[in-house]
């Protein structure tokens, strides 16, 4: 598939899958450290803010080119960390798990979409699993298309499958790239080992990102991109110091024609810097 047809594609579906994005070796880093978190924090299964807590880990799967290259092709060259999960769900009896869901939703920063057309997202999740996901540890499930119907849904219905739902048996190491308008919900975990989830969530340059940025090893990582002259990796920690003029650009040449011609400049700026020095 081409960029452009993938895209074309999650216009459509709302969500795409890169298959096979991260390897082994890393995801048993990231396994690791999550175990020496949850060992320091209280069996603490959820953590946020893990750029800070582990940045020569995380900052890769942040940066990485495979997911931020269509990411910025999605939300245009306006792209910031908005937070970096890494958790584990505990397994339940398969009994609990029966005919559950763990919670339809969309995903922070969304809205109820009031027709059918297509809108750029405010914020994408690029979701990993540590593990295959078989049935035992749980599938992803997603409303195809979703992201354009003005569907709601009654309490009640939120913990049931539902009749519109598809099952994604993701393997270890597979992104799936969502919009945050897709109504989507995990699977209870039963299989006797915790179910591991890394969310890298992404979210429009203007808006106000969850994870703080502000710690040292954060800090040190946006000192090194501005010496770089790197403005995509600026913008994902919070600081886009070219968004006054292209967010009131004037708005008669489309979208991504205009989101490119940035893109091209963010990356000539990085080449201009390198020829000086
Ligand atoms: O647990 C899952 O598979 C889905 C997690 C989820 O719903 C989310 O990232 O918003």
């Amino acid at each position: 598939m081409t960029t452009d047809e993938r895209f074309e594609a999650y216009k459509t579906n709302g969500f795409t899958v890169f298959e096979k994005v991260f390897a082994e070796p890393q995801m048993h880093l990231w396994r690791e450290k999550h175990r020496q978190l949850s060992a320091e924090n209280n069996g603490q299964t959820w953590f946020g803010n893990t750029l800070e807590l582990a940045p020569d880990l995380m900052w890769p799967a942040v940066t990485h080119p495979t997911i931020l290259e269509f990411v910025e092709k999605v939300m245009g060259p306006f792209v910031q960390l908005d937070n970096l999960t890494l958790a584990a769900f505990s397994s339940i009896e398969p009994e609990k798990g029966k005919g559950r869901v763990s919670g339809w939703h969309r995903d922070r920063w969304a809205h109820v979409p009031y027709t059918d057309a297509y809108h750029r997202p405010n914020a994408i999740n690029a979701i990993s699993y540590l593990q295959d996901l078989t049935d035992a540890f749980g599938p992803l499930r997603v409303i195809v298309g979703s992201h354009r119907t003005p569907l709601t849904m009654a309490d009640a219905a939120r913990a049931k499958p539902h009749s519109d739902e598809t099952l994604i048996h993701m393997k270890a190491g597979d992104v799936v790239i969502t919009h945050n308008g897709l109504v989507h919900s995990g699977t209870p975990n039963t299989s006797g080992q915790l179910r591991y989830f890394f969310s890298i969530y992404y979210n429009l340059t203007w808006l106000k990102h969850t994870d703080h940025h502000s710690g040292p090893h954060t800090q040190k990582l946006l000192a090194e991109a501005k010496a770089a002259n790197n403005h995509q990796q600026m913008r994902l920690l919070g600081v886009d110091e070219q968004l006054q003029p292209r967010c009131n650009s004037g708005f008669l040449c489309a979208d991504e024609e205009r989101w490119e011609e940035w893109a091209a400049a963010d990356r000539g700026a990085i080449l201009r810097l390198g020829a000086k020095l």
